[in-house]
């Protein structure tokens, strides 16, 4: 079995940047699920720290094209302050969201911490949507739409800049696997962009494995791989605890294949699980389907090739 770097469970319970309520019980949900006793039973040295304390969900309408934007700002500080002090101890973190506007705090620190180490930042976005809006094109003002735009230097300045050194990272290091919902004027960004997007349709034709390849292709020793994992990625029929359910997402063997690859790539330095949605979940099975899903990110399906 490959040996893995100690990992910290990190819970930001937040729903603020969403559109429903309720990914604020995200990280109990995960935690009920076993995902730490899932992980120490595979030999993972495992700390759980809590979760983190932020501003309440005020659930106010959108002003200037973002909705709760001060609250959006104070959690993703938290979670950026939270996540690079695991990784300077050389930890991999784990962030238990939440919703997925918590990923401009998590990528921030984490890039900021591969400048600090020369490491090559990769972030592998699994999400039916690019998240890539602005407070001009977006539909709703929920800013769990927006955090690549932020990452790559296009948003407010106090999501942009969040790391003091504006943008955290180039649109160079993304790649967005399963996506199957962008809204029109953010179509025009995500091209305008040049963000590397496997979509469904081209899974689709050329399959996972293929699609996983190239996305994974130039990893290499010096690589730090990023992966945040919406958990709406999934097709609807095996994860219902979503808020933004999209039709003609990743199927349970699908997705095992994507998790099985990234941790065959032996490169991943750190994760986000977001948008779990214990409120409209079942019996907590996605939540149990995503501590699966995480398990084979660390090496669980891949016996057959040690
Ligand atoms: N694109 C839509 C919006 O911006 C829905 C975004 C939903 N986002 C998430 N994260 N669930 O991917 O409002
Ligand atoms: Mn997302
Ligand atoms: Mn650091
Ligand atoms: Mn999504």
């Amino acid at each position: 079995m490959r040996s893995h770097p100690p990992v910290s469970l990190i819970g930001v319970p937040t729903d603020i940047g969403a559109g429903d309520r309720g990914a604020r019980m995200g990280p109990e949900a995960l935690r009920l699920a076993g995902l730490g006793e899932a992980l120490a039973a595979r030999g993972v040295d495992v700390a759980d720290r809590g979760n983190l304390a932020g501003p309440d969900n005020p659930w106010l309408p959108p002003r200037d094209g973002y909705r709760h934007l001060d609250e959006v700002v104070a959690w993703n500080r938290l979670a950026m302050d939270a996540i690079h002090a695991e990784l300077k101890l050389g930890r991999l973190p784990i962030m238990l969201g939440g919703d997925h506007c918590l990923g401009i705090g998590s990528i921030t620190a984490v890039a900021r911490h591969c400048r600090e180490t020369g490491k090559n930042l990769r972030v592998l976005w699994l999400d039916a949507h690019a998240d890539f809006n602005t407070h001009e094109v977006t539909p709703s003002g929920n800013i769990h739409g927006m955090p690549v735009a932020c990452l790559c230097g296009i948003g407010p300045d106090a999501l942009t800049n969040l790391g003091g050194s504006a943008p955290a990272i180039s649109p160079s290091q993304v790649r967005q696997i399963g996506i199957r919902s962008v809204d029109e004027g953010e179509k025009r960004l995500v091209k305008e962009h040049r963000i590397d997007v496997y979509d469904m349709r081209y899974i689709d034709e050329v399959g996972m494995k293929r699609a996983m390849e190239q996305a994974l292709h130039g990893v290499d020793a010096d690589t730090h791989l990023h992966v945040s994992f919406d958990v709406d990625f999934l097709d609807p029929s095996i994860a219902p605890g979503v808020g933004t359910t999209v039709p003609g997402g990743p199927g349970y063997r699908e997705a095992q294949l994507v998790m099985e690859m990234i941790a065959d790539s032996g490169r991943m330095g750190s994760l986000d699980i977001v948008e779990l949605n214990p409120a409209l979940d079942h019996r907590n099975g996605t939540a149990m389907l995503a501590v699966d899903l995480v398990e084979s990110l660390f090496g669980k399906s891949t016996l057959m090739r040690d």
